[in-house]
């Protein structure tokens, strides 16, 4: 099986470039106006679009995959709620092991049921040690998943169960508040996960301007992603694309 968008995304950490993901859920997409968003990625370079949601009710996934797909390459990569959500149109999925919670569906039952799916599918599969981490009110994620989030003020747990599930190897590490988080992850948490393991670090929810990119991005986070953010205000995409670039081009200029 091809790790192509792994060792991008590997390639891109060692050389200090973050990346920007776009997440689409497909419960929200007005099929008529979607066109302007991909329209949009396109134009600021969004570096991955990832699809998905813990809670799909409208079974549009494939409809979604099919319009991304006839607009532009930029890679799609599956964020699943759960095993309903494969659709080997995608690139690749986040294969999620919920670390942060002790619910075995989500740690390993899933994952059982689709590895002969997963095997046939053609996706890449990225391995992923996923994290819930508190956001000041329960999210959608942790009800569904039934599990309890990593209390924001404790990055030393944090850091523990990212250090874990790299040592189980897991090769990303996903920080994830929850869509549409009152508090995003903070800084002090990115900055521990940040010096207790090698994977590429990607960080979501709640981030929906400037500064919060920011802040996730010089705590080390790899790859930001931002949904709710630009289904309200379809301008941060430009923003936050820019500001994701800014960091490449001081890169690039230290070189
Ligand atoms: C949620 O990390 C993602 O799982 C993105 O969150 O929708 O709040 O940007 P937002």
């Amino acid at each position: 099986m091809t790790q192509n968008l792994l060792n991008n995304l590997c390639e891109r950490k060692a050389n200090g470039q973050k990346s920007f993901a776009v997440l689409i859920d497909p419960d929200k997409v007005n099929l008529e106006k979607f066109s302007i968003l991909l329209e949009l990625c396109i134009k600021y370079n969004a570096d991955y679009i990832f699809v998905g949601g813990s809670l799909i009710t409208h079974y549009v996934m494939e409809e979604v995959i099919a319009k991304i797909k006839e607009y532009t390459n930029i890679p799609v990569i599956l964020f699943p709620g759960n095993s309903l959500h494969i659709n080997n149109q995608a690139d690749a999925i986040l294969l999620l092991s919920l670390i942060s919670g002790r619910n075995p569906e989500l740690l390993i039952g899933q994952h059982v049921i689709s590895a002969p799916i997963l095997r046939k599918s053609g996706l890449e599969i990225l391995s992923t040690g996923y994290m819930l981490i508190d956001s000041g009110r329960q999210t959608t994620v942790s009800y569904i998943s039934n599990t309890t989030p990593i209390p924001q003020d404790k990055p030393g747990i944090a850091a523990c169960t990212a250090m874990a599930g790299e040592m189980l190897g897991l090769k990303l590490t996903y920080l994830d508040a929850g869509s549409g988080a009152m508090n995003p992850v903070s800084p002090e948490m990115i900055a521990a996960v940040r010096q207790s393991v090698d994977t590429p670090i990607i960080v979501g929810g709640g981030i929906n301007s400037i500064r919060k990119a920011k802040n996730a991005l010089t705590a080390g986070a790899d790859v930001i992603v931002v949904g709710n953010g630009i289904e309200e205000n379809i301008d941060l995409l430009r923003q936050i694309a820019l500001t994701v670039n800014s960091y490449h081009v001081a890169v690039n200029s230290q070189t």
